[in-house]
């Protein structure tokens, strides 16, 4: 070890988020596993860990991937190690003993291979009580429409992180107007291009920000539902 080598263990809780932040971007899985467990043994919530040390870490890389300063390999490499921290939190954030609230299909859309915010979301989603049936990445519309009939879910989530790929919810959605389900099902959509306009003008239920945000979301629908199958 050389004098500069650095103890995790022995930064301060906000030298060691900085830290993770600067190890994501270098892509080094171990020492973002290592500082992962540092902070829930530290008393940190798994989700303050996700958000502020992960999920931000993620937003700088993307930051210089957008001008040229990251490329693919290293981006990969980043995406890796924050899979491998969200690997130790996922337990902690699933089995919250919550009560069952329904069932949600998620996706990534066709010609998108980006799969850390879905897999944020499915956790998430998991943690509050929904069963969560995980289709993947680069799903074309039958993968959809195979699982809807198979698992007969309540809720379709569809994510995109690339303005190319994005529209590609129209044709799902479009496909299920088609057969005539459409309704039978609420539609969340998200991922970082899109917002409130693009989820109306693809007709989706709803356009979620954030894992949080679609958790809420799913929660207030199937409360909806609740209610309509009640008072029919
Ligand atoms: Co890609 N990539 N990438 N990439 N990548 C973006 C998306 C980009 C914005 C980077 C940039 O330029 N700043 C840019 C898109 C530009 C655009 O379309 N306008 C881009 C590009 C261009 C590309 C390639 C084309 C690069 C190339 O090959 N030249 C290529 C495309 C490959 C393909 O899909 N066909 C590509 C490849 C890759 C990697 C493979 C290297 C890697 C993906 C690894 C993986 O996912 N396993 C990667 C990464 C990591 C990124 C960035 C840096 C980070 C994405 C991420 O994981 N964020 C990204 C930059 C950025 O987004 N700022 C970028 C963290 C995650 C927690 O956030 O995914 O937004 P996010 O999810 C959030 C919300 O959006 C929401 O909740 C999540 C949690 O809070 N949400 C949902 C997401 N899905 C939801 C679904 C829901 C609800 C909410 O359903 C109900």
């Amino acid at each position: 070890m050389s004098e500069d080598d650095i103890i995790l263990s022995e930064l301060a809780d906000d030298e060691l988020v900085l830290q993770m932040h600067d190890d994501l971007y270098d892509g080094l899985k171990e020492e973002i596993e290592e500082a992962t467990r540092i902070l829930l043994d530290r008393g940190w919530q798994p989700y303050e860990v996700l958000t502020e040390a992960l999920v931000e870490g993620m937003r700088i890389v993307g930051e210089d991937f957008r001008d040229g300063i990251l490329f693919v390999p290293e981006v990969l490499l980043s995406a890796n190690a924050m899979k491998a921290g969200m690997f130790i939190l996922r337990p902690l954030l699933v089995e919250t003993g919550a009560p069952k609230l329904g069932k949600m299909v998620i996706g990534t859309v066709k010609g998108d291979i980006h799969d850390i915010g879905k897999n944020l979301v499915g956790m998430m989603m998991e943690g509050a009580g929904f069963d969560v049936i995980d289709l993947g990445i680069n799903n074309p519309v039958e993968n959809y429409l195979a699982a809807i009939e198979e698992h007969q879910p309540d809720i379709v989530g569809m994510s995109a992180l690339l303005t190319t790929t994005m529209p590609y919810m129209k044709v799902v959605i479009d496909t299920m107007k088609e057969k005539g389900i459409r309704d039978d099902f609420v539609v969340l959509v998200g991922g970082a291009p899109l917002n409130e306009e693009f989820g109306k003008a693809v007709g989706a239920d709803a356009y979620c920000r954030d894992a949080a945000v679609a958790v809420e979301t799913a929660k207030e629908y199937m409360k909806r539902r609740h209610n309509q199958a009640q008072s029919a």
